[in-house]
């Protein structure tokens, strides 16, 4: 579509149509108080959304965030030229729009990695949060840095131009140790239980990798709190532009489009400074882990089973897989049978009732999330939303047919991918597809050396026969399954 418009800044805020909301406080004294790593659509929708809400209910200007991009040069440059701002369209019912303000800048990390860390140095930073995806936290199937994965071995070697969000972390905090500043503390925002132990132990077994002093005074003096995040939020699409530009009376070269609910859950440690993100409903609580667990595995979970099995059946998005009545129908069964019952609800919390909002969140013609984008990362993703809940109802005598199912599902999909020449978006690709481009055909060894790929399914699970045949026998049946959905 032709863009007409004049583009999105400050000082054309006015040009807005009646209606978009606009930042309020005054965007000219926002101080730096968080730096975020990964200047994604995702951060974009939720947590710069949410401290927005608290920038114009309480006016405290300290908390405006510094947005690093790690290598996406163009976007940095597009925020930048709009003066931080951006335009945030709902998708429900009807389509809303708010002007975002808190960013106050972006860096590209791969560019400009002194400023990054003449940022973090800031003594106005008090706050760094991260969505830099699953793989993004170097970790091995155990849960711990991957020491000998390339970019930490990089780090090692090089901590003051670091490549990884570990390693911008330590670096980070290396200043401030020797400097004698007090630690900032760090919110990890993405889908892995227990994000923040997690991102806390790889970033002190990094830190012990270049000083075990540093190491000790991060392990002392920085909070890395546990965090569920929820919003659906696909990519940013030609129509996400096209709508600003017919519905806004502005150009926006970067707004982001999500689904109108968004949950966060943090959790509380009273003496951490930070925006007063409940007055913009974020919950604090001493349960994160329950809400954790309960999101990827109702939510992420079933997110991706409907990517592989959609993906097979060769439908396009979460909302036409959902429209199918026998796809729908699987994801029930799967979500009574084997998900619900692998967790313990949070207090206060009707599982069942929660797994039905999802459903119909998925439900959302306005909304068009493409499978192929959740496929993405399966060898990351699968452990977490897949193979854990397979672990403990396997323990508990529980049923995983289903759930072996869905990771059959992920095997034919990555075998079709690879017979087809398609991109396999995945840090193991390569591994994945040398190995399924030897399948004889044979399912107990097909799916035997599959299951077998280095770092994907813990050793414990892979010794369990039961687990083994379950998946093969899954697997073996697969195309029949997939013939009774279409
Ligand atoms: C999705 C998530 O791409 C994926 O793996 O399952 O991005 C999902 O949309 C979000 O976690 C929703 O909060």
């Amino acid at each position: 579509m032709q863009l007409s418009n004049d583009y999105l800044a400050q000082h054309t805020l006015s040009l807005a149509e009646a209606g978009v909301q606009l930042p309020s406080y005054k965007r000219s004294e926002l101080d730096i108080g968080i730096v975020h790593l990964g200047l994604g659509a995702f951060h974009r929708s939720h947590q710069a959304v949410f401290t927005e809400q608290v920038l114009e209910q309480t006016n405290d200007l300290q908390w405006g965030i510094c947005a690093v991009a790690f290598s996406n040069e163009q976007l940095k440059d597009q925020i930048n030229a709009q003066d931080g701002l951006y335009t945030n369209v709902v998708c429900g019912k009807t389509q809303s729009f708010q002007i975002i303000g808190s960013i106050k800048q972006a860096l590209v990390a791969s560019k400009q990695m002194p400023d990054v860390l003449a940022t973090l140095a800031l003594p106005s930073v008090k706050l760094v949060s991260l969505t830099v995806t699953e793989k993004g936290y170097c970790l091995n199937e155990a849960g711990d840095l991957d020491i000998q994965s390339a970019n930490i071995q990089h780090d090692i070697g090089n901590i003051t131009s670091p490549k990884s969000a570990v390693g911008i972390l330590v670096a980070g905090f290396l200043s401030r140790f020797y400097k004698g500043q007090p630690a900032f503390n760090v919110i990890a925002c993405d889908n892995l239980p227990h994000n923040g132990d997690k991102l806390k132990k790889a970033t002190v077994a990094l830190a012990n990798e270049i000083n075990s002093e540093l190491a000790n005074w991060i392990s002392a003096n920085a909070h890395f709190p546990n965090t569920m995040v929820d919003c659906i939020t696909p990519k940013t699409e030609g129509s996400t532009v096209a709508a600003v530009e017919e519905n806004c009376r502005y150009t926006d070269s970067v707004p982001v489009q999500r689904e109108p609910f968004a949950q966060w859950v943090i959790e509380d440690i009273p003496s951490m400074a930070r925006p007063a993100w409940e007055k913009a409903g974020v919950m604090f609580t001493n349960d994160v882990d329950g809400f954790e667990k309960t999101k990827l595995r109702i939510l992420n979970g079933t997110h991706s089973a409907l990517a592989y099995i959609g993906s097979l059946l060769s439908i396009d998005t979460v909302y036409n897989a959902i429209n199918n009545t026998q796809v729908k129908a699987f994801i029930s069964e799967l979500l009574e049978h084997e998900i619900i019952p692998s967790i313990d609800a949070p207090a206060g919390l009707d599982l069942a009732d929660y797994a039905q909002a999802i459903l119909e969140r998925y439900d959302n013609p306005s909304i068009r999330h493409l499978l192929i984008q959740i496929a993405a990362d399966g060898s990351l993703k699968i452990p977490v939303r897949t193979l854990e809940p397979i672990k403990e109802n396997l323990a508990a005598g529980r049923s995983i047919e289903r759930l072996s199912i869905v990771v059959a599902a992920w095997i034919k999909f990555i075998v079709a991918r690879t017979e087809q020449q398609a991109d396999i978006a995945d840090p193991k690709n390569q591994l994945m597809q040398q190995v399924v481009s030897g399948f004889t055909g044979d399912a107990k060894s097909d799916v035997s050396a599959f299951l077998a790929i280095d770092g994907i399914v813990e050793k414990e699970l892979l010794a369990n026969q039961q687990f083994v045949d379950s998946v093969v026998t899954a697997y073996s049946e697969i195309d029949s399954f997939l013939a009774s959905l279409a």
